[in-house]
């Protein structure tokens, strides 16, 4: 077999299919492999003549199908299936080859390979990639990490095959080793918040404001109007309209309510509690999946445990437009917590990640593309150590003209019995926030009368300690 592919593509499930269709649409040779060969086949059979492909049945035949040095994307499924292919693949490859991991791998493992896989000779750029199925195949968000040598190989095909948004591609290097699955991890981690506001806002619009749901339809196809315009907005008025055949009733309303999670949005929120940032939408998100997931609890506890009596719900404009606010201000927090994130681990693990950049790659092709990503960028273009995007002008007007809907929800809410987790935390991160003095002197009080832990004083500098049994007296701890 002559070496005529410029990339190549393992495991062709329905991501690693559609990644090697993209690239042969951009008329790029692509060899492609996968463990079974008889994918492999029905894949010749269903695509072959879309493009110019190379299809092979071995590891060896993969190898020598590609143009040195060999540029090659594993899409294989995450954890203990990585390395195998990686183990294998490198015996057969040449100093200066490189490997790409498009999987949903976690970001430590990608730091682990990065360093196995350098130490080999060859390159390897662990790289996020976000759009799902149809991404895949016509434009995903991709987030490249690794070295920028290994990058450089791999960046004109990956700038192809990205999305394209204002004539930029929706692909950036993102940094050295894990950079890009840390990055793609809370992305993910963002839309799990985005996903949860949007199905509480459905929430209070059905239960509390007494909407039926072709009309909560319309107005999530109103709200994609302004602000809020996105790809969840979007789809979410998409399937309200949807209509069950066997029922004839909203088929949202068929649908078993038990959320299912793969694990990204966990990994966001573990993450964050090891960095001590303050995640919690993203973090009440992931705990509403698993509340979700307890379905015969759930049934058992709603005849057995009391709600609050039924009053007179607020039907009407006023509480659909308080909602839309809501919804607007909650994200603004879900998104300044991620980024927020994203800085924290730059710092420790010295990235130096390029905030605006990431918003600029998540415009186009991916779940959470939407208007405001763009004023993030241009936040970040301003001043890019901005500490908290609640503190840059667009947004701090923004949610300062949204607040007093979002208090009038979150109070209705619980006043209907309506679990808001993600807007209650948010109003909550947002009122702590801006609060210059909260109650945590109290708890380092505590900390210090039953663990001796002690604390420091506004007043002075130095460390404390109360000898709060004895005679009350304050001493300096060492
Ligand atoms: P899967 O995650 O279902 O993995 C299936 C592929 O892995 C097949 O090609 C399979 O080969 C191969 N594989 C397995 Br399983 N074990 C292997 C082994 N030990 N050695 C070699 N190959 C092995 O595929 P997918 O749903 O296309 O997802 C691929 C990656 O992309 C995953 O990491 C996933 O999390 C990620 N993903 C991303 C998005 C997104 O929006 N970005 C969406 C969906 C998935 P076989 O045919 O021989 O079994």
């Amino acid at each position: 077999m002559s070496a005529e592919s410029r990339f190549g593509v393992t495991g062709l499930a329905v991501m690693g299919a559609n990644i090697a269709r993209n690239v042969a649409h951009h008329g790029i040779p692509v060899a492609v492999h996968n463990r079974t060969t008889a994918t492999t086949e029905r894949f010749m059979e269903e695509h072959g003549s879309e493009g110019p492909f190379t299809g092979t049945h071995s590891v060896d035949e993969f190898v020598a199908a590609l143009e040195r040095p060999r540029t090659i994307l594993l899409m294989v499924k995450a954890g203990p299936p990585v390395d195998a292919v990686l183990d294998e693949l490198a015996g057969h490859l040449d100093e200066g080859d490189v490997l790409l991991d498009g999987g949903n791998s976690h970001f430590r493992d990608t730091q682990r390979r990065s360093e196995q896989i350098e130490s080999r000779g060859l390159r390897f750029v662990g790289t996020g990639i976000s759009g799902g199925e149809e991404g895949a195949l016509k434009g995903p968000s991709i987030m490249p990490g690794g070295g920028t040598e290994g990058y450089g190989a791999v960046e004109e095909v990956l700038t192809s095959i990205a999305a394209e948004v204002d004539g930029t591609p929706c692909c950036v290097h993102v940094g050295p080793d894990g950079a890009g699955h840390y990055v793609k991890m809370v992305h993910n981690g963002i839309e799990y918040a985005d996903i949860q506001l949007i199905a509480e806002a459905y929430d209070l619009l059905r239960v509390g404001a007494g909407l039926e749901v072709p009309e909560i339809a319309s107005v999530f196809e109103g709200w994609n109007g302004g602000d809020l315009e996105s790809f969840l907005i979007e789809i979410t008025a998409t399937v309200l309209a949807r209509t069950d055949e066997r029922t004839g009733g909203p088929l949202v309303d068929v649908i078993l309510d038990q959320a299912e999670q793969k694990g990204t949005g966990r990994w966001t929120a573990q993450d964050a509690l090891e960095l001590g940032v303050p995640l919690t939408a993203i973090t009440e998100a992931v705990f509403a999946r698993s509340l979700s997931a307890l379905r015969d609890e759930r049934v058992r506890a709603s005849s057995e445990l009391a709600g609050p009596r039924p009053g007179e719900a607020r039907v009407g404009r006023d509480l659909v437009d308080d909602i839309q606010r809501a919804l607007y201000a909650s994200k603004v927090v879900a998104y300044a917590q991620g980024f927020q994130q994203m800085a924290a681990a730059s710092e420790v693990e010295g990235w130096n990640l390029d905030l605006g950049a990431m918003a600029t790659i998540w415009r186009g092709g991916c779940i959470i593309r939407a208007r405001f990503l763009d004023r993030i960028r241009e936040a970040y273009d301003a001043d890019p150590h901005t500490p908290n995007l609640l503190l840059v002008d667009y947004f701090r007007d923004a949610v300062a003209d949204a607040q007093d809907s979002w208090r009038r929800v979150v109070a209705h809410a619980v006043e209907l019995g309506i679990a808001v987790p993600a807007f209650a935390s948010a109003l909550a991160y947002y009122d702590g926030y801006r609060r210059e003095r909260g109650p945590a002197s109290l708890i380092q009080a505590q900390r210090d009368l039953f663990g001796a832990h002690t604390y420091r004083r506004v007043d002075r500098e130095g460390v404390f300690h109360t000898l709060w049994g004895e005679d009350g007296a304050e001493v300096e701890a060492p």
